[in-house]
C-alpha cells in the first residue's frame, strides 16, 4: 500500500536529517509523526519514527545524566503560573528586564550595557486581580540565540518583543531576530489565524512595545516602528511612566481573549481577588469545570450577577459568561 505522504512530508524530513540540535531534531521527529497520514500504507514509517523518537529521548536524557550538570537545555520549559504566560524578547539592551523589574515582583539584573540577561526568569504581573506570569529572556541577536529559546517562545501564550524605539536603527536589530525566529519555524503574528496554514510552523500572537518612547527620538521611532508593523498592535512604553505601565498590563491582558468571572458562596459576598479565567464564550459549565470535574457533574444551575443582568439571575449550565460576571453555583 502506498504511503501518499503529504510534499510537506518530505520538506521536513530533509530538515530533520541536517538537523545537528537534538532537542530541535526531536521536535521534528515529533511533527513528522504527526503529519503522518495514519493506514496501514504507513505502518512501518510510523514505527521507524517512533522508535526514532524514543531514542533521541534516550540521548537528551542520557546526556544530561553523564554530565550532571543541568546544561542551557533546562530552561526550556517553565512552569506556567496564572492565567497565561506572556515572554518578553527583543534585542539587546531593549529594556525586557526593566519592564519584568517594574511590573513584576521579581529582581531581574538591570544593566545599561548589552547582554545583562543571561538566563530567563519569570514573575507575576498583576493586572485587575488577574495574575499573568511574566517571562524576561536573554536578548536575540546576530551573536547570541539561546538553544532553548524557540522552546520558551512556542510555549508562552503571547510574545511581547520589546524594542528600544529610541535608538535608530531598530528595524535592522528586528529583522534579524524574525529572521532568526523564522529559521526555528517560529512566525510572530498580529493574531492568530483562524486556520493552522502549516502545521510546521508555530504562529505566535505577538504585541510590540515602542519602549523607551519618551526619551529623545522616542516619538520618531514610535511614529516609524506603527508604520512598519501597521498590523501590530504597539505599545508605546517607558518605566518613567506610569501610565504606560497601566496600559501595557491592560492591553496585553485584552490580547488574551479572556474573561474574569468572580465566585461567591450562597449568602455570603463574591470573592472578588481570584477570578476564573476562562476564554471568551466560557459556559457555566466551563467555569464548574475549572474548579472540578465532579463539581461541573453535579451542578444543578447557577445564579449570575453582572452588568445589564437581572441581579441574581438563575441560569443554566449552557449559560455563556461575560467579562467581571459573578457566579453562585448551586449543586
Ligand atoms: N530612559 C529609559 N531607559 C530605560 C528604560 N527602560 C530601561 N532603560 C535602560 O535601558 C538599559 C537596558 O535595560 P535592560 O532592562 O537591562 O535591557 P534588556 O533588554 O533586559 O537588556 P539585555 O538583558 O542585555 O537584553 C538600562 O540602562 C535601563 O536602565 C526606559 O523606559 N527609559
Ligand atoms: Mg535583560
Amino acid at each position: 500500500m502506498p504511503a501518499n505522504l503529504p510534499p510537506q512530508y518530505y520538506e521536513l524530513e530533509r530538515e530533520f536529517k541536517q538537523e545537528t540540535d537534538l532537542n530541535e531534531k526531536l521536535r521534528l521527529a515529533k511533527e513528522l509523526l504527526a503529519l503522518m497520514p495514519k493506514h496501514k500504507g504507513t505502518d512501518k514509517l510510523q514505527a521507524d519514527l517512533k522508535a526514532k523518537i524514543s531514542k533521541l529521548k534516550k540521548q537528551i536524557d542520557g546526556g544530561g545524566k553523564k554530565h550532571g550538570a543541568r546544561r542551557a537545555d533546562t530552561h526550556d520549559h517553565i512552569e506556567r503560573e496564572g492565567a497565561a504566560q506572556i515572554i518578553l524578547i527583543g534585542p539587546p539592551n531593549s529594556g525586557k528586564s526593566s519592564l519584568v523589574d517594574v511590573l513584576t515582583h521579581a529582581k531581574p539584573l538591570v544593566g545599561d550595557y548589552p547582554y545583562a540577561t543571561r538566563e530567563p526568569l519569570a514573575g507575576m504581573m498583576e493586572y485587575d486581580t488577574v495574575q499573568l506570569q511574566l517571562i524576561d529572556t536573554p536578548p536575540i541577536s546576530e551573536e547570541l540565540f539561546e538553544s532553548y529559546m524557540p522552546n520558551l517562545i512556542r510555549q508562552a501564550d503571547r510574545v511581547v518583543l520589546v524594542v528600544d524605539v529610541s535608538t535608530p536603527g531598530f528595524k535592522s536589530r528586528i529583522d534579524v531576530l524574525i529572521s532568526k525566529l523564522e529559521e526555528k519555524r517560529i512566525i510572530l503574528s498580529p493574531r492568530i489565524p483562524d486556520e493552522i496554514e502549516d502545521p510546521r510552523f508555530a504562529r505566535k500572537r505577538t504585541l510590540i512595545a515602542a519602549h523607551k518612547y519618551l526619551d529623545e527620538n522616542g516619538d520618531v521611532g514610535l511614529t516609524e516602528i506603527k508604520k512598519l508593523y501597521p498590523d501590530f498592535t504597539v505599545i508605546p512604553t517607558s518605566i518613567l511612566d506610569d501610565d504606560s505601565m497601566e496600559n501595557f498590563k491592560k492591553t496585553v491582558f485584552e490580547s488574551l481573549d479572556v474573561i474574569r468571572v468572580y465566585t461567591k458562596k450562597i449568602g455570603q459576598e463574591p470573592d472578588f481577588i481570584d477570578p476564573i479565567i476562562l476564554p471568551i464564550g466560557g459556559t457555566v459549565e466551563d467555569a464548574a469545570k475549572s474548579i472540578h470535574k465532579d463539581f461541573a457533574h453535579n451542578l444543578q444551575f447557577a445564579k449570575i450577577w453582572g452588568k445589564g443582568k437581572f441581579e441574581g439571575q438563575r441560569v443554566k449550565n449552557s449559560y455563556v459568561l461575560s467579562d467581571k460576571d459573578v457566579i453562585e453555583f448551586h449543586i
